[in-house]
């Protein structure tokens, strides 16, 4: 493949200052005429005007009206080049696309009768000839005609400027964006939808339309998106003072489509999936979901529309972030939904949780494997590669920290600075730092390295008691392993939240050698160095150091702590992520322990100590119902392959089955009398009270299915028959698929009747079949389920959702069936990647990455996944994107 390298940025020869787009839209012969203002850029060396273009069959150039003189436009491997002497000049632009027959959703591409368009990163450019980079920041007008039965409905970003008839059932509209934008944020949607649609005021009080546009017999799921958007617009305002800048804002909801969603300037496009949701078909999840999705790609407007990247290098320049941001608002959104303080922080420190799992389980075997690279990579083949765990958390955890050092108004502060300087422009995350360096007087030099380092570091924490003085040594090292292209590593400045806990289980106040009083239970140490020790004095007797509070770095944190401690931690440590992640750290050191027991063919036993912290969580009426539920969910089995060396999916899948069975058998009176205790009366709202509830009783339910007592299994069917919510109805249909009873068979059939014309609901009925773990040999293969799901009517291979259900539920979380011994998952893999390549290589490409990180298995696993790799790395015709990532795995 080509690979692009950051260091070898360099401006374009000519920018562009105006565009105007006309489409003739039709199925399969879209012309799109485009004219261009190009303008000489002082700033950069001289050179022909460079157009990007694929996939487009060029019909006429003409240079200020006239046609180009002969050498005059060259054609190149990515586009054309047009040489010119003015500083000045005017392109127009004949290109014909067929958006049917675009099965890649990248360009403008049909679903389910509309159009639709989507240009990040580089998919303008299948659109016409456009210098198809973020730095080329210009104004765009756009008329758009189509048939006016098919497509009642013409957007594009910005304000309508007029709407009219024509001939032959045809019809128009015309939009201008009076903001300069880069050409991936352009969009445009032809269709047959209808809207939900609010006025609302903002701040400096200008009134302001809010549409969600979506298919008619949606409208009924839409209300909770137009809220989430109302809430978003608000946190703005109040919390970092930034208003919406146009007129009128529009998130219009598609079923086709690659990502989550998309923050075109004005006009949002998502997967359908982030917008439609109601009690009947949403679980209180996707109500979260699609609250934080559609707070993040609002946020984008001015954390990467109003300034943009100035190279795709500096995307977590935006994503990090907007991540961090939409983080925050959840947070923000659970809290003040709580009705106490001690809810509202709980409610906080479930967010987090939620953040770090989704860090460990997607970013850390990302950071460990062949794909690992820093928040801002050095490198690419694929751009479409690099929208990746490590860019958007990672990125998100890196923001998180600038805010732990600067505080909540230095951080404020800092992104005032930002605005006031780079409003408009396209910029790198130098620029950002640097202002939130210079609005603090920080130094900031060292934190850099984040942005440049990959891998996950080490962070170790020791302590020492000294009895005669009353003094804790605390001593913190880190070390960052290497990652390809980067053998040697530095040190990082990392905040380290610590607090220590007194032998009754109270937090103690905090005093540094050499400070006169004794301040604040929690503390954050700066660590810049390879290693260094903090003497905390004044104590009476030893302490129990807790270490990372609120996750206050994203690393790996390696401290030495007996069952003895964790459990004393998982009862007391008065930090609430810490006291989960004390509870998550005995978990996997039982899971793993199992695991080793069971790959040696040993008597499988849980620990004593750990049924009795477990059930002292479980038990305990006074937390948060939401919280305890976190406590008591097994970390996630993508994580624990990480942790576990080498990595063997088949015992740690027995050891899983095995927990899960001997504690739901041994604690099924407490996990049913949580189960009554919690039940939720009245109408479902989503709101995090009534949402914790249900969470710990489908925990409890399947825990209890995984027992598999018949009081048990007639718990969850009863359930499933009378669940007044989605949320309910799935978590019985969660806990059934995890037994052998007959009544799973009937759940999931009664299940797909109700929703057989529903695809979003099916999804999940596909995902929860694709991740099923098998709890008796004498079950069929999820692999011959997974075949036979396939060729379901509902199933697609052209819908990236049920794609991601079905395939991607199978090959990313499903381990322990997909590495079966005998590597027919892997030649299943080999085989719907290269399928799935033929038309849409974004969704190959995530399709491929579970394979990715093959060399932490056990050598006879390697050896049958490198068979597949090789195998599809051969196919002729690959995509660079999947070519990537094998390439890559193997190399
Ligand atoms: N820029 C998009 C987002 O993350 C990419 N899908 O919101
Ligand atoms: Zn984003």
């Amino acid at each position: 493949g080509n690979l692009i390298l950051r260091e070898a940025y360099q401006p374009l020869a000519y920018g562009v200052e105006t565009v105007d787009l006309d489409f003739n839209l039709d199925p399969q012969a879209t012309v799109v005429t485009s004219r261009l203002k190009c303008v000489r850029n002082p700033d950069a060396a001289a050179g022909p005007v460079v157009l990007f273009g694929e996939a487009l069959e060029l019909v006429s150039i003409a240079i200020d009206g006239a046609a180009p003189a002969e050498g005059q436009v060259r054609k190149t491997e990515s586009g054309l080049e047009v040489n010119v002497s003015a500083d000045e000049v005017v392109l127009t632009i004949v290109t014909r696309i067929n958006p049917s027959a675009n099965l890649t959703l990248s360009g403008l591409y049909q679903s389910r009768g509309g159009f639709y368009t989507q240009c990040e990163a580089e998919g303008f450019r299948r659109i016409t000839y456009f210098p198809d980079r973020p730095d080329v920041m210009a104004r765009y007008t756009v008329r758009l005609e189509a048939d006016a039965a098919t497509c009642p409905v013409l957007l594009s970003n910005g304000n309508l400027l007029e709407t009219g008839t024509l001939p032959n059932g045809r019809h128009f509209a015309r939009w201008e964006d009076p903001f300069l934008k880069p050409s991936y944020l352009f969009a445009l949607v032809a269709a047959e939808l209808s809207a939900l649609e609010r006025t609302v005021t903002t701040m400096s009080g200008r009134d302001v339309l809010l549409q969600v546009w979506v298919e008619a017999r949606d409208l009924d799921r839409v209300e909770h998106a137009m809220d989430s958007l109302i809430h978003s617009m608000r946190w703005d305002e109040e919390v970092f003072g930034l208003e919406l800048d146009l007129d009128r804002f529009m998130i219009v909801a598609v079923s086709d489509f690659n990502m989550g969603a998309m923050e075109n300037k004005g006009l949002n496009i998502f997967n359908t999936k982030y917008v439609l949701a109601n009690p009947d078909t949403g679980t209180d999840l996707d109500f979260e979901n699609v609250e934080s999705v559609v707070a993040h790609e609002y946020f984008h407007n001015w954390t990467g529309n109003r300034v943009t990247c100035r190279d795709w290098f500096q995307l977590t320049l935006k994503e990090g972030l907007t991540v961090f941001r939409d983080q925050q608002f959840t947070a923000d959104m659970m809290a003040r939904a709580s009705d106490s303080p001690a809810a509202a922080a709980s409610a906080r420190a479930v967010t987090r949780i939620a953040n770090v799992r989704g860090l460990r389980s997607g970013q850390f075997p990302e950071d460990a494997g062949p794909m690992a690279h820093p928040i801002r990579p050095d490198s690419y083949q694929e751009i479409n590669n690099f929208y990746t765990a490590t860019v958007y958390q990672k990125g998100a955890e890196v923001i998180r920290m600038i805010l732990t050092l600067l505080g909540r108004e230095g951080f404020r502060n800092g992104m005032d600075l930002y605005f006031s300087y780079h409003d408009g422009q396209a910029v790198t995350c130098d620029d950002f730092v640097g202002c939130m360096a210079e609005a603090n007087g920080a130094d900031l030099d060292l934190f850099m390295r984040w942005y440049s380092q990959a891998g996950t570091p080490r962070l170790k924490a020791e302590g020492a008691w000294d009895a005669a003085t009353g003094t804790y040594t605390l001593t913190l090292s880190q070390s960052t392993p290497p990652t390809p292209g980067q053998p040697e590593k530095l040190p990082l400045h990392i905040p380290v939240a610590v607090g220590l806990i007194g032998p009754d289980g109270a937090d103690l106040p905090l005093r540094l050698e050499g400070e006169a009083n004794a301040g604040d239970t929690t503390r954050v140490l700066n660590l810049k160095e390879a290693s260094r020790s903090w003497r905390f004095t004044g104590l009476a007797a030893e302490p129990v150091p807790s270490v990372l509070r609120g996750y206050s770095a994203p690393v790996i944190l390696e401290i030495d702590e007996d069952d003895e401690r964790l459990a004393f931690r998982m009862a007391h440590d008065a930090d609430p992520f810490n006291r989960w992640d004390a509870a998550q750290r005995f978990m996997e050191r039982v899971v793993l322990g199992l695991a080793a027991d069971a790959a040696a063919g040993r008597k499988l036993e849980v620990p004593q100590a750990f049924g009795h912290a477990f059930r002292a969580l479980l038990v305990n009426e006074s937390l948060d119902p939401a919280f305890v539920a976190e406590t008591l969910a097994l970390p996630s089995e993508a994580y624990l392959l990480e942790r576990m060396q080498p990595a063997d999916p088949a015992p740690l899948r027995a050891a899983l089955i095995h927990l899960m069975r001997e504690v739901g058998q041994a604690m099924q009176a407490d996990f049913l009398g949580r189960y009554l205790d919690l039940e939720v009366e009245g109408e479902y709202r989503y709101h995090p009270a009534d949402a914790g509830k249900r969470s710990l009783r489908n925990l409890c339910l399947r825990y209890l299915a995984a027992w598999g007592g018949p009081t048990a299994i007639d718990l969850a069917a009863k359930q499933f028959e009378h669940a007044g919510n989605m949320t309910e109805r799935y978590g019985a249909l969660a806990a059934l698929v995890q037994s052998d009873a007959p009544q799973r068979t009937e759940a999931l059939a009664a299940f797909h009747d109700r929703y057989r014309d529903d695809a979003l609901v099916l999804d999940k009925w596909f995902m929860l079949q694709a991740t099923a773990w098998r709890w008796s040999d004498a079950a069929p293969t999820t692999l011959d389920q997974v075949r036979a799901l396939m060729a379901n009517p509902a199933f697609s291979l052209s819908n990236p959702n049920k794609v991601y259900s079905l395939l991607g539920g199978y090959f990313k979380s499903n381990a322990a069936e997909f590495h079966r011994p005998d590597g027919a998952g892997y030649a299943f893999w080999a085989e719907q990647v290269v399928a799935l390549d033929r038309n849409n290589p974004q969704v190959a490409s995530r399709m491929a990455r579970a394979l990715e990180g093959w060399r932490k298995f056990t050598p006879e696993i390697q050896a049958r996944i490198r068979v597949a790799l090789e195998q599809v790395a051969a196919t002729e015709g690959l995509s660079p994107d999947v070519a990537e990532i094998v390439g890559k795995a193997l190399g």
